[in-house]
């Protein structure tokens, strides 16, 4: 039996891509599920299916992880009714940009670090703190292979994303002790709607950067994922990172003619 099955997961961003996978592969585990994000009728639609074809419970709500008191809120809810997450995917997050910092647009620097550091933050903050109570819990982090290397024009984003490892391992440091878990896993070129979201909707953009090679798919980021979450309470995967065969760092990327 897998050991997912009954626990409770938080998916953060799980309206698509990575985090709507995530959802779909933590269900077949027979996981119940915490679903946030901004476009609720996604979730609906992922409520109604994973609850069908898996029969487990599927909560959503309409979350932006940068409203601090929002993020609050729906904490005390889960608390009162008794859902506390036994796994927290941190995984909502975005590139908004790309281009100099001398010729950026602050507003998409605001959008990139509010989410991916300050929303991550306060989820954390509000959740964390229900797991130590408990002494069980695992955090798993969506970082970045741009949190490893910075690429030209990936500046703000890679500044997020750096973060983001800082942040996994101060919370890795600061729970030793207690049985909570913190992984970071870190994707390298995936599939999903971030490079539309990057381009601000321009999809030929979007198109280009999955041309001419086999990229990631959110399925494979949540296997790893499910992967993490699921080896032996004693066993703890700090950080992994995950790229298409064709791409071995941010700047070796191999392109068929
Ligand atoms: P998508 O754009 O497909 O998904 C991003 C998700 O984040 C959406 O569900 C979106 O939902 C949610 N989101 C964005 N802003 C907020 C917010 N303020 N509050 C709540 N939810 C929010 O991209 P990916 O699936 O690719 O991205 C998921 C994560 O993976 C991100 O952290 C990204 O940085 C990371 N990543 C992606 C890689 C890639 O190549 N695709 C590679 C490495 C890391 P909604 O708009 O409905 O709020
Ligand atoms: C997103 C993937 O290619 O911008 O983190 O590093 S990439």
């Amino acid at each position: 039996m897998s050991r997912l099955k009954g626990k409770v997961v938080l998916i953060t961003g799980a309206s698509s891509g990575i985090g709507e996978a995530c959802a779909r592969r933590f269900a077949s585990h027979g996981s119940d599920l915490v679903l946030v994000a901004r476009r609720r009728e996604r979730l609906e639609s992922s409520k109604t299916s994973l609850e069908k074809e898996y029969g487990v419970r599927v909560l959503v709500e309409t979350l932006d992880v940068r409203d601090r008191q929002a993020v609050n809120a729906f904490g005390d809810r889960l608390q009162v009714e008794n859902r506390v997450p036994d796994v927290l995917v941190n995984n909502a997050g975005l590139a908004s940009g790309l281009s100099p910092i001398f010729e950026g647009d602050p507003e998409d620097w605001d959008r990139m670090i509010d989410t991916n550091v300050k929303g991550l933050l306060n989820v954390s903050h509000r959740i964390i703190p229900m797991m130590v109570a408990r002494d069980s819990g695992h955090i798993i982090n969506i970082g970045s292979i741009a949190g490893h290397i910075v690429y030209p024009l990936g500046n703000v984003y890679n500044a997020t994303k750096f973060a983001v490892r800082a942040l996994n391992e101060a919370m890795n440091i600061e729970l030793v002790g207690t049985k909570i878990r913190v992984s970071c896993v870190d994707p390298g070129v995936t599939a999903t709607e971030f490079s539309a979201v990057r381009f601000h909707g321009d999809r030929a953009k979007a198109e280009a950067v999955y041309k001419g090679f086999k990229p990631l798919t959110g399925d494979d980021i949540a296997d790893a994922i499910c992967y993490v979450a699921s080896v032996p309470d004693h066993v703890n995967v700090l950080d992994m990172i995950v790229m298409p065969t064709a791409q071995r760092s941010p700047y070796v990327l191999h392109r068929d003619e």
